[in-house]
């Protein structure tokens, strides 16, 4: 079967772009915390001919003949997100996080009607209700926000609340180091009868270990992408739990219209058998090692980052992710680093922090998490190397600092851009292939 390790040989043009990419994730440091490596089981279910199959509905009652074994791929799917995350009803269909959360909205809210949601530049998704976002346009955004030390302003978010009476609460995030108090959110919706909708996209993976609380006695809606620290394929699923059962019982059946007919067509079968796989995966006590290593891992990321003299948004971390301010050394400076740990084979993403007084373009953050190299086996000698490196690379890029001129910024960054060919940043690209040499996918 064509996969990873055999690219397919009649398109030799993508398979050679495929085997690159490969390599490049190979031979560098993965730490966007929103990405992971899928195991050749998942890879191998996605890449099956499930992909073939129209299948138009729900297992018994589909619009297309042929579904004898989707069906089932998907009914196993459906029960095993059930047990590993103890709730009554899960959609696994939608395609992505962003649909996920859309047919939450397309379910439970009329056009114009008020919802809440984390403001993006405190960490909160675009489906949030960021401005840019479609969800904004629909539907009233009202949003609330983290104090400076990252944690959220509960204050703040009650007294708008109380304002404004939402019909719909997020919690969650996607910058967010500390730990999800969903107990506290649910409180506050509770006091205004909202449906608190729990996004955990990020914690996915830590929750069904664990390693972080979960929201199912809190929430009455949990979406997820599968893709995170789940390790799945790149998908998503929308549970409804007992407490949004007995608020509505017909939540599930209002979730399911939402997908189709709602907004999506022909689920994509082949995603939903990888993404059983990944929940089998999820299930076995080995994950349970895992998702404790993402976090020892963080953890001593972070410490050795401050011990370098890096400024972490709440100063440390609970879970798989950190964002380093760094406002300290100039402000929207992210991009710089990003892009010269780029050079250096080591891949982070430039983030806001709580306050920035620059762009989503060009923040002034880092954002970085461990559960891909955690995938990989690393371990807390080389988190220390690894934060060795982005201090030499962040001593290295101290001059640079973003003009306040949008024209002169785009130059600036053409001339970084041409300055990360230096040998500094090809030699430690050479260190960090060595150390990734030693840790194989
Ligand atoms: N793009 C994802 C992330 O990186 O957090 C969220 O959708």
């Amino acid at each position: 079967m064509p996969g990873m390790n055999n690219p397919f040989t009649t398109d030799s043009e993508v398979s050679e772009l495929i085997r690159q990419e490969n390599q490049r994730q190979r031979d560098g440091l993965v730490l966007i915390p929103s990405e992971n490596y899928a195991s050749q089981a998942v890879l191998e279910a996605l890449g099956s001919p499930l992909n073939n199959k129209y299948a138009e509905g729900y297992p018994g009652k589909r619009y297309y003949s042929g579904n004898e074994f989707v069906d089932q791929v998907e009914t196993l799917a459906q029960d095993r997100a059930k047990n590993l995350f103890g709730v009554p009803y899960v959609n696994v269909q939608p395609y992505s996080g962003s649909p996920a959360n859309l047919a939450v909205y397309s379910a439970l809210l009329e056009p114009g009607e008020t919802f809440m949601g984390l403001d993006l530049l405190s960490g909160g998704h675009l489906t949030h209700g960021w401005k840019a976002s479609f969800t904004s346009k629909v539907w009233n955004s009202i949003p609330y926000h983290v104090l400076a030390d990252g944690s959220t302003d509960f204050e703040e978010m009650r007294k708008l609340v109380l304002e404004h009476k939402p019909k719909l609460i997020w919690c969650g995030g996607t910058a967010l180091p500390r730990t999800v108090e969903f107990e506290k959110f649910a409180e506050i919706a509770d006091e205004v009868g909202a449906y608190l909708v729990a996004d955990i996209s990020h914690i996915a993976g830590l929750i069904v270990t664990g390693e972080h609380p979960s929201p199912v006695p809190f929430a009455h809606i949990i979406t997820t992408t599968t893709h995170k620290t789940l390790r799945g394929p790149r998908g998503a699923m929308i549970m409804v739990t007992e407490k949004g059962l007995s608020k509505d019982p017909e939540l599930g059946e209002k979730i399911d219209k939402a997908i189709i007919p709602g907004l999506q067509g022909g689920p994509h079968m082949n995603a939903v058998a990888a993404i059983a796989v990944a929940l089998h995966e999820a299930a076995q006590p080995e994950f349970k090692d895992y998702a404790k290593n993402i976090v020892n891992n963080a953890k001593v990321l972070a410490q050795a980052l401050t011990k370098h003299g890096f400024e972490l948004v709440s100063g440390g971390t609970d879970n798989h992710l950190i964002l380093i301010d760094l406002t300290p050394t100039g402000v929207g400076r992210g991009t710089f680093l990003h892009l010269a740990l780029e050079a250096c084979g080591i891949y982070a993403n430039k983030n806001t922090v709580p306050g920035d007084k620059s762009t989503p373009f060009y923040p002034s953050g880092l954002r970085l998490g461990t559960p891909a190299i955690t995938t990989r086996g690393m371990g807390e000698v080389e988190m220390k190397k690894i934060a060795r490196w982005i201090k030499q690379v962040a001593d290295h890029i101290q001059a640079a600092q973003l003009p306040d001129n949008i024209v002169a910024r785009l130059k600036a960054l053409n001339e970084f851009k041409d300055s990360l060919k230096d040998k500094f940043y090809s030699d430690i690209k050479a260190e960090v292939k060595k150390l990734c040499d030693g840790f194989p996918v």
